[in-house]
């Protein structure tokens, strides 16, 4: 048998999670109300009416939470920080929340006790609420860049002395297109006659993106300038976009899988580590595409010291789609003979594909010359039906997802040289997945959500084991792997 690979020793993995998803206490100790508080309220913007009022409970239950991390073994472990809850109304001139911070320093002094290294993610879609009821929120660029780089300097002086790996910006793609375009997501602005008809989804994700990306430059010049050369630490964005791949070998859908990754991850991507536009964006969007000044330009051209990573599948491409935001490119599963390209999750656009994830890896590297952190890939199955927990935690199709695209990772690192150096799982816990509700589940834990107790599902520990494999010496192989709860 062939010996087993191994990942370089300083590769980080571990499980990812987001403030609002998780926490709960919405009105506890100070915290002011974020753009997800009154969205999900609201009937029909998520799928079981449920909210975030409760989610796993992790603000009450946090110490649990870095319990299950540690019995996972885990090296690191990614969690955002909600704004409303460091600074409740928002704003530069508005009070800090002495508890927020409390909070989130107790929770990193404990994970590092823990031996965890912690990946701080600055902005996971919690906006204030005042934000966007004073002044339009992401839609005002003067306000919003100034107010988001403030609650970054706060960030920075209260945990920077210990967080040394900083995510500004979760999915600023998410945050245009579902939150100003389709209006799935907070604050629901669209066109779309089923939703509010305050939007307009032909500019406001556009305008909204530019304001993200330069939100985000303006922060990492801040810690470049003020923080880094005492901190020490790295800062960058986190992008989603799946591998998208020719349908078939016509010319036409062969751009098409160009123009889809363009729209998908060269609208932020290309701007923060090229320091231009996607010619195809130009062509099709023309002036409602947002310029940046020269002296933006200057800022927001490297200003990612890595690309952080979230995909979760692959998309063969069609051209001569309608969707405007998917860059007039179809979607589909479905090759040409009819077959499926992979394992379909129990939510619609989620397929495993591990080769697609191996050559994203490759095309990112090769494209945007920065090392890359995933920092986001899991597997989704509902439990519409409560099912009996000891069948929820033996999740075969999410360890057949894990080790198809761990395998991919390993590969893309020691066969394809790609600069890989993290591996963050979605989720740590099953949790509030926004437009679904608690429907869909994310989670390598088993969350029963009426006692809030946590079961280890079979691919947390698979994952782990996996890891743990190709992080040790030959000796250490032959060690038990780590002891996690039934
Ligand atoms: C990401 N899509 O969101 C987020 O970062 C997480 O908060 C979320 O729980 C996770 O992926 C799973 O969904 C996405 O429609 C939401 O393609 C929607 C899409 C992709 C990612």
């Amino acid at each position: 048998m062939p010996a087993t690979k191994h990942l370089p020793k300083t590769f980080l993995w571990g499980f990812a999670t987001a403030a609002f998803q998780i926490e709960g206490s919405t009105d506890v100790d100070g915290r002011g109300k974020s753009i997800w508080d009154d969205f999900c309220r609201s009937p029909g913007t998520t799928l079981d009416g449920k909210n975030g009022d409760v989610a796993t409970d992790s603000y009450k239950r946090w110490k649990d939470d870095i319990a299950l991390l540690r019995q996972y073994g885990a090296k690191a472990y990614r969690f955002s920080i909600s704004w409303p809850r460091i600074i409740p109304l928002g704003g530069r001139n508005d009070p800090v929340n002495p508890k927020g911070i409390e909070f989130y320093s107790d929770f990193i002094d404990e994970l590092i006790a823990n031996g965890i290294v912690p990946f701080a993610t600055l902005y996971h879609w919690d906006l204030p609420q005042n934000l966007h009821d004073r002044y339009g929120g992401w839609l005002n660029k003067d306000e919003i860049t100034k107010d988001f780089v403030r609650y970054s300097r706060v960030c920075f002086e209260s945990f920077g002395d210990r967080v040394k790996h900083w995510i500004t910006i979760n999915e600023p793609w998410c945050v245009s297109v579902l939150g100003y375009g389709r209006g799935v997501f907070a604050p629901g602005r669209s066109m779309c006659p089923a939703k509010s008809s305050d939007g307009d989804s032909s500019t406001e994700p556009w305008i909204v993106a530019s304001h993200t990306i330069l939100s985000h430059a303006l922060a990492v010049q801040l810690y470049r300038n003020e923080f880094k050369p005492t901190q020490g630490g790295v800062i960058g964005i986190t992008l989603n976009g799946d591998m998208a791949i020719p349908y078939d070998d016509s010319p036409e859908n062969s751009s098409a899988a160009q123009h889809a990754l363009d729209f998908a991850i060269g609208w932020y991507a290309d701007p923060i580590y090229l320091g231009y536009y996607p010619e195809y964006m130009k062509q099709v969007l023309g002036d409602r595409l947002p310029e940046f000044t020269s002296e933006e330009w200057t800022v927001v051209k490297g200003s990612s010291d890595f690309y952080g990573m979230n995909t979760y599948t692959t998309n063969l491409c069609k051209a001569g789609g309608h969707d405007e935001f998917q860059g007039f490119v179809d979607y589909t599963f479905t090759r040409p003979d009819g077959t499926q390209l992979g394992t379909q999750a129990h939510c619609a656009w989620l397929q495993t594909h591990p080769t697609g994830f191996r050559q994203l890896l490759n095309y990112l590297y090769k494209k945007y010359k920065t090392p890359i952190y995933v920092t986001e890939n899991g597997f989704a199955v509902m439990n519409e039906t409560k099912m009996p927990i000891d069948q929820a935690v033996n999740d075969t199709d999410r360890i057949e997802y894990f080790r198809g695209n761990c395998e991919a990772l390993l590969a893309a690192i020691t066969e394809d040289g790609v600069d890989i150096r993290s591996y963050f799982a979605w989720s740590l816990l099953d949790n509030f997945e926004w437009a679904d509700g608690y429907t869909t589940r994310f989670g390598v834990t088993y969350v029963d959500y009426e006692t809030q107790k946590r079961y280890p599902k079979e691919s947390g520990k698979f994952v782990s084991k996996w890891f743990m494999e190709r992080l040790s010496s030959g000796k250490e192989i032959l060690s038990p792997t780590p002891s996690v709860a039934p």
